[in-house]
């Protein structure tokens, strides 16, 4: 495939990191529009007054990413707060648009990149690549919506998950046993609340150890997987990429055996120790091990698993054995001496700098298929070739099968093996308003099978945010219900309004038929899922400040409440639209509002859905499971 609108510059000698599908002619010189200053190695572009920046993926801040600096280098950080600068991806994707004028960029390079938008001068965007060699595309295009297609022509098609995948999932960590697992799939049915997924986390785990089920709580393990089955659930467990050191354990033994973990610059295998202690971390890098791996996934496929979710691969370092060294003899330093507050301070800081530590991702290398290369300047590739070696043994192993996988990590290119949820956010209104405002950037950038923990993975959620939450995650690919251990329970039927969640959870339902038909779509014609009106109402200025409010496809619009105590919220119409107020998929009014700012009263209960102009809504009726929805008779809302 030829793409005449993408030019490509190259600096350095860039690795392959696999994010790009097409052979892209190489241009010579500085890519058009940009200054570059060579010392520092620095993109600049002037900003124009109007210039609104779209793109990043999964970043921190709103749909406009104008105004902070962010930059990609995979973490593992719980507090995502808006003066944090990394998340757990890399999606280096964005796009410049003035209303007039548009482009787009792509930074192909793995390593840490800082984008400064308006951060250090708000009239001036720099990128900065901490390691030079980058690959630098620069898309022109008449719209965002052509940028984005250009884009993602250029990445390759998007992963599709089988359609089970849509359905809800309850997921916590601290699901221990199976019969911990078989109440929450009987109290769902009791309710007749939906239900498709249940999500197992690291507990089924035998001591952590990757690939393995502990025979004591989960006893006959095959057998369970089909009665849940035989219940219409399936189960998807967590799988992590650190192999445990322990003699005896036969995938660690292979491993060391085949010399398949990173190593440092001295040949030893790099230890770090992440849940189940001290780890080696498979060299995903590498094709070898990436097959090892991968077919490490039989016992689980064997066991009729259909699902996975990758986490802790950034990877995640709970600290490294060398660090760890470090650390002790700072601190008998320290404690030699009598601590001024001063010496107070540098050791709270030494304790502080124990986990992911910046030190630690140089300490070993990775043997990309010949070229030796020190982990942190390919670090964001470590999540994808996690993803990929999964999928690619997914063909291999159970061609035949669609099987749902996504990842903590990511960066451009894994939108082809799996899709993402966006890691350990906390139970807060505003994580509410930054899942909405990711969800769109997670789309341009490929990622369609996308969700946030619902209701909050850390901290204690409250009834009415569960509520609004689940209105949102409604439209959102991905729909789980996901929480840390120690936080108050939030399975829907822990809370008072069971019928009204009940409700919203099969509205999901009914709209699946329509949800999947915008996902095949977006991943058949690399369109988005999610958009910002701005994309679809360009000319109209006064969308330019909508950050609340999304497209889902083509026919509707959405304007999730995400305050506390709101019984409605104002929504701006870029068009005359209809307004469907749900309170479930067969009880809702509604009413034709013309072009133009509303206060729209939506009580806790009710979601507020806006049907385009000559668009329609489709419904299916509710079931408990997907595969049980009667997707071709359907009831239509017209507009
Ligand atoms: O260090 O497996 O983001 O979803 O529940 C925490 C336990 C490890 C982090 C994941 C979260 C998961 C948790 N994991």
């Amino acid at each position: 495939m030829k793409i005449d609108n993408i030019r490509k510059y190259e600096f350095g000698t860039p690795y392959e990191t696999g994010a790009v599908v097409c052979d892209i002619p190489k241009m010579v010189g500085i890519p058009e529009r940009f200054k570059y200053d060579m010392d520092s190695q620095t993109f600049i572009y002037d900003l124009h007054e109007k210039d609104m920046v779209f793109g990043l993926g999964e970043t921190l801040r709103g749909i406009n990413k104008r105004g902070w600096i962010y930059v990609s280098n995979n973490a593992d950080d719980p507090s995502h707060d808006e003066n944090k600068t990394s998340l757990y991806a890399s999606q280096n994707f964005l796009i410049v648009d003035d209303g007039s004028d548009c482009f787009g960029i792509f930074i192909d390079n793995p390593g840490s990149v800082t984008f400064d938008i308006g951060y250090t001068d708000m009239n001036v965007m720099t990128i900065h690549p901490e390691y030079n060699d980058t690959t630098f595309y620069l898309i022109n295009g008449n719209t965002p919506a052509e940028i984005v297609k250009s884009f993602r022509e250029l990445i390759g098609k998007s992963y599709v998950p089988p359609v089970w995948a849509f359905g809800y999932g309850q997921s916590r960590w601290g699901y221990k046993t199976a019969d911990d697992i078989r109440e929450v799939a009987a109290r769902y049915k009791e309710l007749g609340i939906p239900l498709d997924m249940i999500y197992m986390d690291i507990d089924y785990m035998q001591d952590f150890k990757v690939f393995t089920i502990n025979p004591e709580r989960f006893p006959n393990f095959p057998d369970f997987v089909k009665e849940m089955k035989a219940e219409g659930i399936r189960l998807v467990p967590n799988v992590d990429p650190g192999v445990k050191i322990e003699d005896g354990y036969d995938i660690y033994e292979e491993g060391k055996e085949k010399g398949y973990y990173c190593k440092k610059e001295d040949g030893q295998d790099l230890v770090a120790a992440v849940w189940p202690g001290k780890v080696h971390f498979p060299d995903f890098l590498n094709s070898d091990v990436r097959k090892w791996f991968g077919d490490n996934y039989k016992v689980f496929l064997d066991a009729g698993l259909e699902g996975f979710w990758n986490d802790m691969n950034e990877p995640a370092i709970f600290y490294s054995e060398d660090h760890l060294a470090e650390v002790f003899e700072h601190v008998k330093e320290l404690e030699k001496k009598e601590l001024d507050i001063w010496g107070f301070f540098e050791f709270k800081d030494v304790l502080g700098s124990i986990d992911n530590n910046p030190e630690d991702y140089r300490r070993f290398y990775h043997d990309l298929d010949g070229r030796k290369v020190r982990h942190d300047k390919v670090h964001n590739l470590y999540s994808v070739n996690m993803t990929r070696s999964a999928s690619e043994a997914f063909k291999r192993l159970a061609p035949d099968k669609k099987i749902l996988l996504f990842s903590r990590a990511s960066y451009t290119g894994m939108h082809r093996y799996g899709g993402v949820w966006t890691g350990d956010n906390m139970a807060r209104w505003s994580h509410l308003l930054l899942n909405i405002q990711m969800m769109p950037a997670l789309s341009m950038n490929g990622f369609l099978f996308a969700g946030a923990d619902i209701g909050g993975f850390g901290g204690n959620t409250t009834e009415d945010l569960m509520m609004r939450w689940v209105e949102f995650g409604i439209f959102t690919p991905l729909f789980r219900n996901h929480s840390a251990i120690g936080t108050r329970d939030q399975e829907l039927y822990r809370f008072n309004r069971k019928s009204d969640f009940k409700n919203l959870v099969e509205l999901r339902y009914a709209l699946i038929p329509y949800i999947t038909s915008v996902f095949m779509n977006a991943a058949e014609k690399n369109d988005m899922y999610m958009k910002p009106l701005w994309f679809d109402y360009r000319g109209d200025d006064r969308c330019r400040e909508v950050e609340d409010q999304l497209l889902v496809g083509d026919s509707i619009m959405i304007a999730p409440v995400h305050e506390q105590n709101a019984t409605g919220r104002y929504v701006y119409l870029p068009e005359e639209m209809k307004l469907v107020r749900f309170r479930s998929y067969d009880d809702y009014d509604t009413e034709v509002l013309p072009k133009g700012d509303h206060y729209i009263k939506a009580e806790l209960n009710e979601v507020l859905v806006f049907i385009r102009p000559g668009r329609e809504l489709p419904l299916a009726t509710p079931a408990r499971h997907v595969e049980d929805l009667d997707m071709n008779n359907l009831k239509v809302i017209k507009f």
